[in-house]
């Protein structure tokens, strides 16, 4: 990827990627009738109640478990589109994995490319997938196609003049280097998977796992589209089957209430005793 063509990409997509919706926690919800905690220990027993509700409500705040097989007559308000040099056309029934109806996205001549669908998110751990209809295989001027999940990829280049040339999918995990799979590009559905925790990470084409290593890695965006430079052709490609099973991770400084609240209801419970 020349540099060109990462500005083209990151002008577009990597403030919204960036972007992360903060929910407050309601740290004062259930922490204003319990007016007898003030007659012993008040301003902590007052605290660690709502330091636990608080570590509580975030670390359930906003689970996703979403799936879409793009065969509604409307696209679903989970995604926003982003979209210059191009659009996104749903639903479209040119090609489809399951059922009878893709999302397309499609790319204008003589411009930057930016086409995606998103959806911005806290950083999480869990399970990405989705299908993508590959158009550029072997084709040696093309767009790139992928699944971007802010901190790490799988895509494809916009170009296929064989292996080691583009000929492959690639994938790329925090600020590493851009690595081609040992999977070949063919023209296409291809399943492209991520399955992200504290202690593992895995990347798979295809349910081939490309990538095994520690984990760490969490997700900050969802992404699907297409991209490239403006001396790129005009191109087509499909999506189909997208899967997100996510859990927000715990913000340190909740982890760090959670822990005062703990110390709280400990003190409380000694001075009880
Ligand atoms: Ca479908």
């Amino acid at each position: 990827m020349t540099t060109t063509e990462r500005t083209a990409r990151t002008t577009d997509t990597g403030s919204v990627l960036g972007r992360t919706h903060q929910v407050k926690t309601p740290l004062n919800a259930n922490c204003t009738s319990d007016r007898r905690s003030f007659k012993m220990l008040p301003a902590l027993k007052f605290l660690s109640g709502c330091f636990a509700s608080a570590i509580v409500t975030s670390l359930s705040a906003q689970p996703i478990n979403f799936t879409d097989s793009f065969e509604a007559t409307t696209l679903d308000p989970f995604w926003s589109i982003s979209a210059s040099g191009g659009s996104v056309i749903f639903p479209s029934t040119a090609q489809a994995h399951t059922g009878s109806q893709s999302v397309q996205f499609t790319s204008l001549a003589g411009v930057n490319k930016n086409v995606f669908l998103q959806h911005g998110l806290t950083p999480s751990y869990g399970q990405v997938s989705v299908w993508l209809y590959d158009t550029g295989a072997d084709e040696a001027s093309a767009n790139y196609m992928g699944l971007f999940l802010g901190s790490m990829y799988i895509q494809t280049f916009d170009y296929d003049l064989g292996a080691n040339n583009g000929g492959h999918y690639y994938y790329q995990i925090g600020n590493g280097a851009s690595v081609a799979s040992p999977i070949d590009r063919t023209v296409g559905w291809h399943q492209f998977s991520f399955d992200s925790t504290e202690i593992a990470l895995t990347l798979s084409i295809d349910q081939t796992p490309v990538y095994s290593g520690a984990g760490g890695t969490p997700i900050t965006g969802l992404q699907i589209g297409e991209y490239g430079p403006a001396f790129r052709p005009a191109w087509t490609s499909y999506f189909d089957d997208f899967s997100a099973t996510l859990t927000p991770v715990p913000e340190p400084s909740t982890l760090a209430l959670g822990a005062l609240g703990i110390l709280g209801l400990r003190l409380i419970r000694r001075r009880k005793a």
